[in-house]
């Protein structure tokens, strides 16, 4: 692991900050809230500036918010959860390599289901087939999930559908905008990719020992590279306004916890039948169909039960996708 989890006294002190957002809080007062010194008070300020969050004031004078922080910090998500299982536990980060590297550690050595790992910046997000995610600094979502499901590896297609049905519903709750998915993973907004799933597991011997579902948004970015913008955009730059990092993650982990039970409980035809609804690339879409060894256009043809794409080639034929890559082709 890269870097240490945000001190549970400095979420305490973005907590404490939130919670009394119009009143100015001396310094010595919110020290001894926390429990640290009014120097460490002072530093931990000193951070949350560097992020951008407005804090006006100073040890003598004491502290107060201007604006209300968009920090993805546990003390102001977690309370937004309820009982789920799902976010039961979160560790939260400023900069780490990758959520989902975390995630994997944590869950090799034992963390329990729903444990989520969330961080403002990755130095080494990473996509399929060690692709590079691009996650800017507190613009973007970058969070893992570490699920345990009593599945066999077979099932695992349909936990990354279900990942993607949840961010779903929840960018297109969030934001009002029409939202669309591209099997298997990529949810879309006019075209261009707003978030994408990764899914890592660790199975043996027919059983699947730990599922870690991470999954990036990009939400208030002003730009994006030039080299992702034709392909890459963000909620904001669609929305023409900034969104709440921090409820459209609240949403997300509600969401996972209702798709993910859906699952459990149903199997895998109701997710299904909502990825299916949710996206125009579920059938009768051309497409460019690229997988290690091949490339070639297709028309999609629906799932098959247990989440592959069906697509029927130029000859007629029918044929499974398990993973690969499908892009639209305009007729
Ligand atoms: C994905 O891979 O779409 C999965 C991305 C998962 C990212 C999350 S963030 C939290 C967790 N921790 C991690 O380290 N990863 C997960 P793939 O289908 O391979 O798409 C990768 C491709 O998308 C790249 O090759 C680029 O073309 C493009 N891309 C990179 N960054 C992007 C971004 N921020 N937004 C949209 N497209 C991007």
């Amino acid at each position: 692991m890269s870097a240490a989890a945000t001190d549970r006294r400095m979420d305490k002190l973005i907590s404490v900050l939130v919670k009394n957002a119009t009143v100015v809080l001396p310094g010595p007062k919110i020290a001894s809230q926390i429990g640290v010194t009014r120097s460490t008070v002072w530093n931990y300020v000193g951070k949350l500036r560097a992020l951008g969050v407005d804090i006006q004031g100073h040890t003598s004078s004491g502290y107060q918010l201007r604006t209300l922080p968009d920090i993805l910090a546990p003390s102001l998500i977690q309370p937004e959860l309820g009982d789920n299982e799902i976010g039961h536990k979160i560790i939260h980060y400023f900069r780490i390599d990758s959520t989902n590297s975390t995630a994997l550690a944590l869950a090799t050595d034992g963390a329990g289901e729903g444990t989520v790992v969330v961080a403002e910046e990755q130095t080494s997000g990473r996509g399929r087939f060690g692709r590079k995610w691009y996650s800017e600094k507190s613009s973007g979502i970058y969070v893992s999930v570490i699920l345990r499901p009593k599945l066999s590896p077979a099932a695992a297609p349909a936990l990354t559908l279900m990942a993607g049905v949840a961010a779903h519903r929840a960018l297109s709750a969030a934001t009002g905008l029409a939202v669309d998915i591209r099997w298997p993973n990529d949810l879309l907004v006019n075209g261009k990719k707003v978030c994408g799933i990764l899914t890592e597991m660790n199975a043996e011997l027919g059983r699947l020992h730990h599922v870690v579902l991470g999954i990036g948004v990009n939400v208030n970015n002003k730009t994006m590279p030039s080299e992702l913008g034709a392909i890459a955009t963000s909620l904001r730059l669609e929305g023409k306004r900034s969104f709440s990092r921090a409820q459209i993650l609240v949403s997300l982990l509600k969401e996972l916890e209702r798709c993910y039970a859906m699952l459990k409980t149903e199997g895998n035809a109701p997710v299904l039948r909502a990825w299916a609804k949710a996206s125009s690339y579920a059938e009768g879409k051309a497409v460019r169909v690229r997988t290690s060894d091949e490339d070639f256009q297709a028309v999609t043809a629906g799932l098959d039960p247990t989440g592959m794409l069906r697509i029927r080639r130029e000859d007629g034929r029918e044929e499974l996708l398990v993973s690969g890559e499908i892009t639209e082709v305009k007729r």
